[in-house]
């Protein structure tokens, strides 16, 4: 037994009595298998019962302690520390101690009965103590009618901590006699010793050091954590002391002080109380309260003040002194007597309606809360037990609440109606942000849903993509027809669109057209407009090449001026310059813009010839798709132009566009008339 001797300072060896004498002897040749190797013979047959036990828990001791990281390693002190509250809240025990000791070994001690020591009924050769240390199990069974509640890390037992120690050593204090035995990774390594008489002393120590090979060899206790475990536990019961010290070394530097003692007969109203200091308060009362054997079975004890400051809220929840971190049905209960308890408030002074909407995330959304239930044979679940299960605790802590709640209501209306304003207030802002999400999701679906008429190109990206807005639905067909539907988009607008410059802002945004139009750009309008959205890197106004066609397309820079400026900055807007007339002779076309570039074409082109065939397009929707596309949508052979806006004359240009695009017919009929002049600020790419 050389690690005993390093653990323990060779007491154990030393204690140990010889092989020939004690069983122990066999037991401890028994160890290897436990620790993984087969072992040979000489078997007790108690001893393979006890192999049998714990075996599993050293090959899977994730099973019964969650895991073997350093949330595990401090199960282990939680189930040791659990057996004491056990203990303690049976009311056999009022002082529990927690040492740890500079070599990281980890002491608890009780001031109960003391783990019985005399034979087991079912192993007559072995005491109580060896069994309940070395089986699975083992306690829960047959203590049943002795505890009011049993914890232990959910009722797996001391016997896992014994299983996963390098060492553990236990002394009973019983009958005025002192106990002692130590175990080595779940087995004796000593047997039942008598150490002598004790007079003052009455209860069990155990002292463990985790096992390495399990836990790692650079695992080891973290004492602010034991420190916050020992103290929530003295929170938790209120009739126990227990007195917490540390190897000074551990805690240097460290807030966590060497030597402490909790005793907290306010139980959680003082934890919280400490909580809370310094945060913003709705209400500045605590509701707290405790019942021992609420309807005749089971015991709580509660906390709750509600935070303000725009704090979010908690509850910490236990189950004879057990963290339930997932909470479970002693919460459940909880919320809704609160819920409940201030609905009916709510209802006494007139606030129902005002009340409605409340719902029970609204009530606990910044409540500070501590619940501690107590019941008999508590069921868990989840992936790490943590969440309580037994359904009577629902119904124990609801009603047992719900009464008090109602009284403190009663008794304190300041208090009440700040915390029902409170709780109406974050159901408004609740419902409200619902509403607001509500449109922000109708608009994104708005977004993508494109306008019917929209001919869209496959490409997905913006790169190289354009759309050609097309008067009328027959010019929109040829153009259709004329694409690449690869890189370019067809947008029909019917007839003309409004007049943005003499409309109101409502008018606009109701104007079917245009919405088709911001529909399919992607990039919204006005002050919504993101650059990023727009979905075409070019967008080309394509119209006949007559007055009316001018109309379209200086109505249509109009509104991209006024509610898409960017758009414009950015170089993205564009005319279509679609031919006038069409000339051919002896097998060959060309096409000419308007009556200048005819006489020009017909003087270099055609030069000498007679009886040139000179065709005018009377609109887009007369042209054969093929034409369109040679001579208006190609981008090899088509020319588009650019519309700019000097930066420097962005008050004069707007002076402009008002002038012409206001209510002044005169003024906007020499525009159209002098498209010419128009085009002057477009720039030929
Ligand atoms: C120090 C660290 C952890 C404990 C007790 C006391 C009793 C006990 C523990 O009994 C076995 C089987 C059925 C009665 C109970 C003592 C009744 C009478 C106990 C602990 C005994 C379990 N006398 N203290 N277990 N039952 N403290 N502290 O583990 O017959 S465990």
């Amino acid at each position: 037994m050389s690690d005993s001797d390093d653990l323990f300072g060779g007491n154990a060896a030393r204690k140990m009595p010889e092989a020939t004498e004690s069983p122990a002897a066999k037991l401890k040749a028994a160890r290897a298998p436990v620790a993984g190797t087969p072992g040979e013979a000489g078997y007790t047959a108690s001893a393979i019962e006890v192999l049998e036990g714990l075996e599993p828990v050293r090959r899977r001791p994730g099973m019964y302690i969650g895991g073997t990281d350093e949330k595990a390693l401090h199960h282990l002190f939680a189930e040791v520390i659990d057996n004491s509250m056990d203990e303690a809240v049976a009311g056999h025990a009022n002082v529990i101690t927690v040492e740890l000791d500079a070599e990281g070994r980890l002491s608890v001690s009780d001031n109960s009965r003391g783990i019985p020591i005399d034979s087991h009924p079912k192993f007559p050769d072995k005491s109580a103590l060896e069994v309940i240390m070395t089986t699975l199990h083992a306690g829960g069974k047959f203590d049943s009618k002795v505890y009011e509640t049993s914890g232990g890390l959910h009722g797996v037992g001391i016997s896992v901590v014994n299983a996963l120690s390098e060492l553990l050593e236990v002394e009973v204090a019983r009958g005025q006699q002192l106990y002692r035995q130590v175990f080595s990774r779940g087995l004796p390594v000593t047997g039942l010793e008598t150490l002598g008489r004790v007079l003052n002393r009455r209860g069990t120590k155990v002292r463990f050091k985790p096992d390495a090979q399990i836990f790692g060899e650079k695992a080891h206790f973290v004492p602010a954590r034991l420190f916050r475990m020992a103290r929530s536990k003295a929170y938790l019961f209120g009739g126990v002391e227990i007195r917490w010290s540390c190897a000074p070394e551990l805690v240097q530097g460290t807030d966590v002080p060497a030597e402490a003692t909790f005793k907290f007969p306010g139980g959680l109203r003082d934890y919280l109380a400490g909580e809370i200091v310094g945060r913003n308060l709705v209400a500045d009362q605590i509701f707290a309260g405790k019942i021992e054997k609420a309807g005749g079975h089971g015991s709580l004890e509660w906390a709750v003040i509600w935070l303000g400051g725009g704090e979010d809220g908690f509850v910490n929840s236990y189950c004879n002194t057990i963290p339930t971190a997932e909470g479970g049905t002693h919460e459940q209960g909880l919320r809704i007597a609160l819920l409940r308890g201030l609905r009916d408030h709510a209802e006494r002074v007139g606030q129902t309606k005002r009340a409605a909407n409340v719902t029970a995330d609204d009530v606990m959304a910044t409540a500070a809360g501590m619940l501690s239930v107590f019941i008999r044979e508590p069921e868990f679940q989840g992936q790490t037990k943590d969440k309580l299960a037994s359904v009577e605790a629902s119904r124990i802590v609801e009603n047992a609440v719900r009464d008090a709640f109602d009284h403190w209501l009663a008794a304190s209306p300041s208090q009440a109606i700040k915390l029902l304003d409170w709780a109406i207030e974050r159901a408004d802002e609740r419902l409200r942000r619902r509403a607001e999400k509500d449109v922000q999701r109708k608009t994104a679906v708005r977004k993508l849903r494109l306008p019917g008429k929209l001919a869209d190109c496959s490409n997905a990206g913006m790169t190289d993509s354009e759309i050609f807005i097309v008067e009328g639905d027959s010019a929109g067909g040829s153009a259709k027809q004329a694409r690449d539907r690869r890189t370019q988009a067809v947008l029909p607008l019917r007839g003309k669109i409004l007049n943005v410059a003499n409309a109101t802002r409502d008018k606009l945004a109701a104007n079917q057209q245009l919405q088709d139009l911001v529909q399919a750009l992607g990039c919204g309008a006005g002050s919504h407009y993101r650059p990023e959205d727009l979905r075409y890197e070019r967008v080309v106004i394509m119209t006949d090449a007559d007055v009316d066609g001018a109309h379209i397309a200086s109505l249509l820079i109009t509104y991209f001026y006024r509610q898409m400026p960017k758009l414009i900055d950015g170089g993205h807007l564009f005319l279509a310059v679609p031919p006038l007339y069409r000339l051919g002779h002896g097998g060959k076309t060309v096409y000419a813009r308007d009556d200048a570039h005819k006489d020009e074409l017909l003087k270099t082109v055609f030069k000498g010839k007679s009886n040139v065939e000179i065709g005018r397009f009377k609109g887009l929707g007369e042209m054969m798709p093929a034409q369109l596309k040679e001579t208006t949508m190609d981008p090899k052979k088509r020319m588009l132009l650019r519309v700019e806006v000097e930066t420097e004359d962005r008050l004069d240009t707007a002076a402009v566009v008002e002038r012409l695009m206001g209510n002044k017919p005169e003024a906007r009929f020499s525009f159209i008339q002098e498209r010419a002049e128009f085009a002057k600020e477009l720039v030929d790419i």
